[in-house]
């Protein structure tokens, strides 16, 4: 009888006394997993880290000044509604775009300028399949000399083939935002059917993927950043557009209702 089993055997009244059988295996302790927000969110940020760009991060809780005027919003711009942005009490408001954060880096540092911003931001919004009040987006900010329309179309095609593989085309297209001139609205093909037209791009081949352009100089001027010496461009991707892309969820809200048997499918990804 080894002195181990002696032990045991004279602690034997304490396992009748505590009711407790020592000899049960143990209790599994479940794992949590990542929300599949989260786990796009991690992937966006590697891919941008590995391009050579900073993250920046900055208040949900923003400023007209930060969230309008100095993205050259005009006073009577639609955005500002009040059936499309929560105000809160002392003018305060929450971010509509993480572009707050870029205002905020170009007010503290001078170019040259490599950063995303990826966050919640908030619309009053009905939720619906592609709508939701609470949303996340990462937006990118480049500014330097020389910085062109070919370095954006450059830096959307290398974040696409990498998030969603080599075969995806990216493609730009004409559009107007306040902050950025010229503007444009970037599409992705199909990552169902690959361009040949399916249900999921409405037999167009493409997918919506986000706006960009070149910063407006008057972004610039109002930061006190020298217009004629330095250029940019931005862009303003959604993560649950991505996160649904990438899982094939088809409605949106299903990213925020925190249903456990979504949640666990994605136990042990990202990690
Ligand atoms: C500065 C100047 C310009 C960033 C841009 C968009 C177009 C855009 C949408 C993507 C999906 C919002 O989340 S979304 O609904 N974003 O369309 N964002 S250009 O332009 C900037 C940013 C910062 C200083």
């Amino acid at each position: 009888m080894t002195a181990k089993s002696n032990a045991i055997k004279e602690q034997s009244w304490q396992i009748g006394n505590s009711g407790l059988d020592y000899s049960m295996p143990g209790v599994p302790n479940h794992r949590g997993g990542l929300h599949p927000l989260t786990i796009i969110r991690r992937e966006i940020d590697e891919v941008f880290l590995s391009m050579g760009f900073e993250i920046a991060e900055g208040p949900d809780i923003e400023d007209e000044f930060h969230n309008f005027d100095a993205l050259n919003t005009p006073a009577d711009h639609p955005s500002r509604n009040l059936a499309d942005t929560f105000y809160m009490e002392g003018g305060k408001l929450l971010r509509t775009q993480t572009s707050t954060v870029q205002i905020r880096v170009m007010e503290s540092f001078k170019p040259p300028i490599r950063i995303i911003s990826p966050g919640r931001c908030y619309r009053n919004d009905k939720p619906d399949p592609s709508h939701s009040p609470v949303f996340h987006q990462v937006e990118a900010l480049v500014v330097d000399k020389g910085i062109s329309m070919s370095d954006l179309k450059d830096t959307l095609q290398s974040f696409v083939a990498i998030m969603f593989g080599g075969r995806v085309r990216s493609r730009i297209r004409p559009h107007f935002f306040p902050f950025t001139e010229p503007s444009a609205e970037m599409d992705i093909s199909c990552v169902v059917c690959g361009g040949s037209g399916c249900r999921v791009c409405k037999q167009s081949g493409w997918l919506e993927m986000g706006g960009a352009g070149m910063v407006d100089p008057n972004v610039f001027d109002t930061l006190g950043i020298d217009s004629e010496l330095y250029t940019g461009f931005a862009f303003g991707l959604g993560i649950e557009r991505i996160a649904m892309l990438k899982y094939n969820i088809p409605d949106m809200r299903i990213l925020f209702e925190n249903d456990l048997r979504m949640l666990r499918q994605f136990r042990g990804e990202g990690q």
